[in-house]
């Protein structure tokens, strides 16, 4: 591993507390990822990047910010990248999902706060995050009142946009977020000086677009009785793919799905026929969370599918690319975002519609719906979800979570049971 200390220490990071942080790091990347057998060969890249996730790519924005280009550290996949990259700024996700970050967090919020708003805002506080340190930007939303009362503390310590997510899904809505869509590209403009021209968002709504279709094509290489990649490596894929450049990530997204194809045409699973095909549903899991599907896939079943912002809520979808105008641009971007499914909407019937297709769609046989603690959006809709699963004769079991490891043995319990129960 190359020596990135020195770079750490520019950013300010407090050195101490950050090789605590490092030394667990590669444990938990040993025990989860590389004791899978006959994984896809080009999970070689996503190994590489997690083994140097505060290295690797930290050094290559760095680099782009001595160029004079700004970086946008984001929280919600509400947040259009298409409008950054349009002002050749670059965007990189900043969730928080260790629990090494959230004691710093709970200095300042309640204890009762969502385990991802704890470890966003300690993960910058605590100054243990390169990525926190490096964002000359943070982009929030008011989605949940987590975060929104979250975004006035960071914005205390770091540059803060927020944007406001309307709450239904109106016609009018719909043309109050395409609104602000278009005030957050003036604020992109000012903060980059670069002017955002209809040529470039169209050039930035092509990338941002083949990178969704890349990771779709990965996605529906799960659906196949022949399951050519666990669970665990596609979420691996896809909470890098927050963090990467969205070019790259599309290439190496598409070299994944070749092998894929390659591996369903010649008949290679992971797993055996007979395992329980599990989808997830609920909050999403940032890196390095990976408690929830190292458990189910250890407990002898597979996660075929993330109906979540760390899965299929990312990147289904595209946005219509026919505009020239930067005002149809704007309206079709907000017409993509807002056919995103969040908790935070009402009604949110569509997620309803979404996990009842998945299910389908991935062939699963249970799904597991799995709600952050004290996200009282997720959770209170595991109501609805349960109720529809159930009429649809599809299993489910719901859970509750945090990022601390003290309830694994509960849960390994319980989704071992589950999983038998499947059978
Ligand atoms: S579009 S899911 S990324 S808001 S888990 S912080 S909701 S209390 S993350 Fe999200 Fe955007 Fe919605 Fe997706 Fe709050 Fe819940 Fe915590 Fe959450």
């Amino acid at each position: 591993m190359a020596d990135y200390r020195q770079m750490w220490n520019d950013l300010g990071m407090d050195m101490e507390n950050h090789d605590a942080l490092c030394q667990v790091l590669p444990t938990a990347v040993g025990d989860v990822f590389l004791t899978q057998e006959n994984r896809p060969k080009a999970m070689d890249f996503w190994d590489l990047v997690i083994s140097e996730v505060h290295g690797i790519r930290p050094a290559e924005l760095i680099e782009e910010q001595k160029k004079g280009r700004k970086v946008f550290g984001t929280f919600c996949v509400y947040v259009p990248d298409e409008v950054v990259i349009a002002a050749d700024g670059i965007v990189t996700g900043l969730c928080g999902g260790s629990q090494f970050w959230v004691p710093d967090g709970e200095k300042v919020l309640p204890k009762s706060t969502c385990p991802l708003v704890k470890a966003s805002v300690g993960a910058r506080l605590g100054r243990t995050c390169p990525f926190f340190r490096i964002a000359d930007m943070y982009v929030g939303e008011t989605t949940c009142d987590g975060k929104k009362k979250a975004y006035e503390i960071l914005s205390e310590d770091v540059p803060m946009y927020v944007m406001d997510v309307p709450q239904m899904k109106r016609e009018k809505d719909i043309l109050k977020w395409k609104d602000e869509i278009a005030q957050f590209a003036r604020k992109v403009e000012e903060f980059t000086g670069n002017e955002i021209t209809s040529e470039k968002l169209a050039k930035a709504i092509h990338i941002i677009n083949e990178k969704r279709k890349a990771m779709q094509r990965v996605y529906d290489c799960r659906k196949s009785k022949c399951l050519p990649i666990s669970g665990r490596d596609t979420l691996l894929m896809t909470q890098i793919s927050f963090f990467d450049d969205p070019e790259r990530c599309a290439q190496m997204c598409n070299r994944l799905a070749d092998e894929l194809e390659e591996r369903i045409q010649n008949g290679v699973s992971v797993v055996s026929q007979d395992t329980k095909r599990i989808l997830v549903t609920g909050t999403p899991l940032a890196v390095p969370n990976w408690k929830l599907h190292n458990l189910i896939e250890t407990s002898g079943a597979a996660v075929v599918c993330e109906e979540m912002c760390t899965g299929t809520r990312y990147f289904e979808n595209l946005v219509d690319e026919t505009q020239t105008t930067l005002d149809g641009q704007f309206m079709a971007l907000s017409e993509r975002y807002m056919k995103t499914n969040c908790a935070c909407f009402t009604p949110n019937t569509g997620r309803i519609d979404d996990i009842l297709r998945l299910a389908e769609e991935y062939k699963v046989d249970g799904v597991i719906d799995c709600s952050l603690k004290f996200c009282c959006l997720y959770d209170t809709e595991k109501y609805s979800v349960s109720r529809a699963l159930k009429k649809a004769g599809i299993p489910c079991l719901s859970l509750e979570t945090d990022y601390d490891d003290a309830d694994a043995g509960q849960l390994r319990t319980r989704i071992g049971a589950f999983i038998e129960m499947l059978s």
